[in-house]
């Protein structure tokens, strides 16, 4: 692999409600999770990888290992233990110590306001399809910005696309709608406009510091030549992509991508409320991002579909599992050869490579590019080996590494990478069973244990 340049930005993921546990401690309010984890019975929040306590033997591990750079999320509910009110000393506290940490080892932390873990009362009414949310949400996001100085890299919201799929399409994420496609949409416009409101806000404040948000991106193939297949991803591209990316890059949502956006629409009975000035905010915001977080983990391949819509969550590991219809829209097809993970993503590098091209191509007010989260969920377990071998993970990020640098040889600006994850952590829909860390958490025993990733790591940190 060519080598990274000096200053490149390597770093592990992490999200507040995945690592810290902790989940009732010093006044935290709930989240929408806590009780719905609870009822679900699954598996629980607490103590996850107890990062809440652990926080710096993970910081001495990364730094250990070669890397320069964190993400962590701030728990909203830690600090405003309803959403909104007066602030919880002991949560403020808590980030002090934690940045303090990251930076006294040499490790900038990219911190994200938002990251899945809307307060449980805000939540309960309407979570961001209630537009008071955006209120509180930028009244959060101004203590922050005021109160962690040390803090020099922000991101709004993390991944709005999941929220609003997981919450109002898949049905995966708490409320379980299934295709109440006027819910999703509306929960993405709403979630640009609170982004926007607090971009503007924060360049308003001429703070000593950088902000952007994170997109998770898709690329969605026609499985054929045909036109009809062509539509298909197109539409779903328009859905899952276009849109945000136009709402937060352009200030606009350009006429061709309203035109699939309303084709979805319609034949769905849906609709989308966007109020006068909203698109102003977003017009305002859409210049002043200093950079833009990718996440990419997959790509998905479409076919035409008129059928009624429906789909099957694979949350266990259960390979072949997973099913996605939606009217009028498309059907999720498996590419022959493309080689699929356990919960039946399909592993395709090359699906990077295009990402990252079109948005230098279409969007340049991205400026510039770090990748957030990209890494290889598997089913691992320590048996006392001295190093743990997860060679299937070192190809992913391998192959993936690979797609960046080809990018960036053809101009387009990356300036950093985020393994997901730091540590093993739990996975929202899928539990404990799905670990992607560099670093093995037994969850029992809260042990680290180093895995081979974390070494080969640490030989590229060491070429920079
Ligand atoms: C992203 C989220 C992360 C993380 C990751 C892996 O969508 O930002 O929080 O969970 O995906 O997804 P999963 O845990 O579903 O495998």
């Amino acid at each position: 692999m060519t080598s990274l340049h000096h200053g490149f930005i390597w770093g592990g993921a992490t999200a507040a409600y995945q690592v810290e546990g902790a989940t009732t401690a010093d006044s935290k309010g709930k989240t929408m999770w806590d009780d719905y984890l609870k009822a679900q019975g699954r598996f629980a929040p607490d103590p996850a990888s107890d990062f809440y306590h652990r926080y710096p033997t993970d910081i001495k591990l990364a730094q250990k290992y070669g890397l320069n750079a964190i993400r962590v999320s701030i728990a909203w509910t830690r600090i405003f233990p309803k959403g909104y009110g007066e602030p919880n000393q002991a949560g403020v506290e808590y980030y002090h110590k934690l940045f303090k940490e990251c930076l006294d080892h040499g490790l900038t932390p990219y911190v994200s306001l938002h990251h899945f873990d809307s307060p449980k009362t805000l939540f309960d009414d309407g979570d961001w399809l209630n537009r008071k949310n955006i209120d509180y949400f930028v009244q959060y996001a101004e203590f922050c910005f005021k109160e962690f100085t040390e803090v020099k890299n922000w991101f709004t919201i993390n991944e709005l696309i999941s929220l609003a799929l997981s919450q109002y399409i898949a049905g995966n994420f708490p409320p379980n709608h299934h295709f109440d496609v006027t819910s999703a949409i509306q929960a993405e416009h709403n979630e640009l406009l609170a982004h926007a409101r607090v971009v503007n806000l924060y360049k308003s404040l001429n703070l000593d510091g950088r902000i952007g948000l994170i997109h998770v991106l898709q690329p969605i193939y026609p499985i054929t030549d045909s036109a009809a297949d062509k539509h298909a991803a197109a539409l779903y591209d328009a859905f899952i992509n276009r849109f945000l990316l136009d709402g937060t890059f352009l200030g606009e949502y350009t006429p061709e991508t309203m035109s699939l956006i309303n084709e979805i629409l319609q034949k769905n009975d849906a609709h989308l409320d966007i109020q006068d000035g909203d698109m102003d905010i977003l017009k305002e915001a859409s210049t002043q991002n200093d950079y833009f977080g990718m996440n990419y983990y997959q790509s998905a391949f479409m076919q035409a579909y008129d059928g009624p819509s429906g789909n099957q969550f694979n949350g266990t590991g259960e390979k072949g599992t997973t099913s996605f219809s939606f009217h009028g829209v498309g059907q999720m097809v498996q590419k022959p050869g493309v080689p699929t993970t356990d919960w039946d993503w399909n592993i395709y590098p090359e699906g990077l490579y295009d990402v990252l091209k079109r948005v230098a191509r279409e969007y340049p007010n991205s400026h510039m590019i770090m990748i957030t989260e990209n890494g290889l969920g598997l089913k691992e377990q320590y048996h006392g080996e001295e190093i743990m071998q997860d060679d299937k993970r070192i190809d992913f990020i391998d192959q993936h590494m690979a797609a960046v640098l080809k990018a960036r040889a053809e101009g387009v600006n990356v300036q950093g990478y985020f393994v997901w994850s730091l540590q093993d952590q739990f996975s929202w829909a899928n539990g404990y069973n799905k670990r992607y860390g560099l670093f093995y958490v037994d969850f029992d025993t809260q042990e680290r244990h180093v895995k081979k990733s974390a070494l080969w790591f640490k030989a590229l940190a060491d070429t920079m």
